[in-house]
């Protein structure tokens, strides 16, 4: 019977999708199996007519890792040429040929001589002639086939880093993106699902959530504070298998921070603060400080102070201490016990950065009473006329009165003139 023109090889094919036979390769089954596959009728020759048209004509399949106790199987070349007497062989040659796939020259079994890693090398390239022993010629041409590694779920899913660092402001709403995570998993992604990955949270609930799919990690719960709690540790796994039992997982640590945003407004520790000053105090000196209380940090914890109110608002001022949010209560005017000995006045601390999406936690300022009490001073007595210098004659008796002065003390009663 004429063949075709090109080099008829059978190719005794694996079925891919039963991995115990693989592994335990017989070749009467897989010759049984190949018919099943290819179509072929007992007469082998029509069937390679009829299958020669698909992809498997040219190609043959090997589990990847195998590691049992005998030689992997790979597969048959023949060609209609070959009537079994012996007169044929066959030769390999490409990628691998002689030191890992080792051809039986009478019968064409090829044989994997050694594991093979779809991840390394997913593809052999090889060639296979047919020669008539006696007359060394080639009986048919050379022809070109591929053996492709097929994947097992060797390979588990890997994070692109170890640790990751997020930040998201406190008080986000839930759902708000933290960050995407990423694992990738070397085994093939076009076949089943070994690369197959799906995301889980092992340690963060119920704060955070992650997407299954993308690696998206969320917000979960809303009104996260920072003043609460500011540092969270979050276990991502990654499994492949699409998540399933049996998959390989890969884990990734994520070390998520709160950020601040300005959702306390200044507190006064106390509604009522008392100092006192000498009535002789230089202006600018500084009776005492103050302080309102901002769980916030930075920006949003800084704080202005003023005098709002009082009945000393022009006496006195309150200055602020940026690196200590403090107000430093300073005299403004010269102080007069005499004139008046206590003022009160009303002292405000007012963020100085607030954020109108939390306008419904303020208002953003507090105020508190300050009382100043003047002291009084031993003053020296002041005279009633501008100068002491009194004109007297040259020739004025001994003992005459010259002038008068008088002395007045501004002091309280109690101090007597010495
Ligand atoms: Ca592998
Ligand atoms: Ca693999
Ligand atoms: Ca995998
Ligand atoms: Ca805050």
């Amino acid at each position: 019977m004429k063949t075709c023109n090109c080099l008829s090889f059978l190719i005794w094919t694996c079925m891919i999708h039963e991995i115990p036979t693989l592994l335990s390769p017989k070749r009467t089954s897989m010759y049984l199996q190949a018919e099943r596959i290819m179509g072929l009728s007992k007469d082998q020759g029509k069937a390679m007519h009829r299958t020669k048209r698909g992809w498997m004509w040219n190609q043959f399949f090997l589990l990847e890792e195998y590691t049992g106790p005998d030689t992997q199987y790979v597969g048959k070349l023949h060609t209609d040429q070959d009537k079994g007497d012996g007169n044929l062989k066959y030769i390999l040659t490409g990628d691998g040929a002689g030191s890992l796939f080792i051809i039986d020259e009478n019968t064409g079994d090829i044989h994997a001589a050694k594991r093979l890693d779809r991840e390394e090398k997913s593809l052999y390239v090889l060639r296979a002639k047919a020669i008539d022993r006696n007359t060394g010629r080639q009986v048919e041409p050379e022809s070109e086939f591929i053996i492709k590694i097929h994947d097992i779920n060797d390979n588990e899913p890997k994070f692109t880093k170890d640790i990751y660092i997020a930040n998201v402001p406190e008080k986000s709403g839930v759902g708000t993106s933290v960050i995407q995570v990423t694992a990738t998993d070397a085994d093939d992604a076009n076949y089943g699902n070994s690369a197959k990955i799906v995301y889980s949270i092992l340690q963060g609930q119920p704060y955070f959530s992650v997407d299954p799919e993308t690696g998206i990690i969320k917000t979960a719960l809303p009104d996260m504070s920072r003043e609460n709690r500011e540092q969270y540790q979050v276990v991502i796994q990654a499994k492949d298998m699409g998540g399933q039992m049996g998959g390989l997982s890969g884990t990734t640590m994520v070390n998520i921070t709160l950020t601040d945003v300005n959702d306390n407004p200044p507190r006064f520790p106390q509604s009522t603060y008392q100092f006192s000053s000498l009535e002789s105090a230089p202006l600018g000196t500084s009776l005492g400080r103050i302080k309102a209380n901002d769980p916030d940090v930075g920006e949003n914890a800084a704080i202005e102070y003023s005098i709002a109110a009082g009945d000393g608002s022009d006496m006195f001022d309150i200055i602020t201490d940026k690196d200590t949010q403090e107000g430093i209560l300073t005299v403004k005017k010269q102080l007069d016990f005499e004139k008046k000995n206590l003022y009160n006045l009303k002292v405000e601390a007012t963020n100085t950065h607030p954020d109108p999406r939390f306008f419904y936690l303020g208002p953003f300022k507090d105020s508190a009473l300050v009382k100043v009490y003047v002291e009084d001073v031993d003053e020296p007595p002041v005279f009633n006329i501008p100068s002491n210098l009194i004109e007297v004659d040259e020739d004025v008796r001994e003992g005459s009165i010259i002038g008068q002065v008088i002395a007045q003390d501004p002091d309280a009663t109690r101090n007597l003139i010495k």
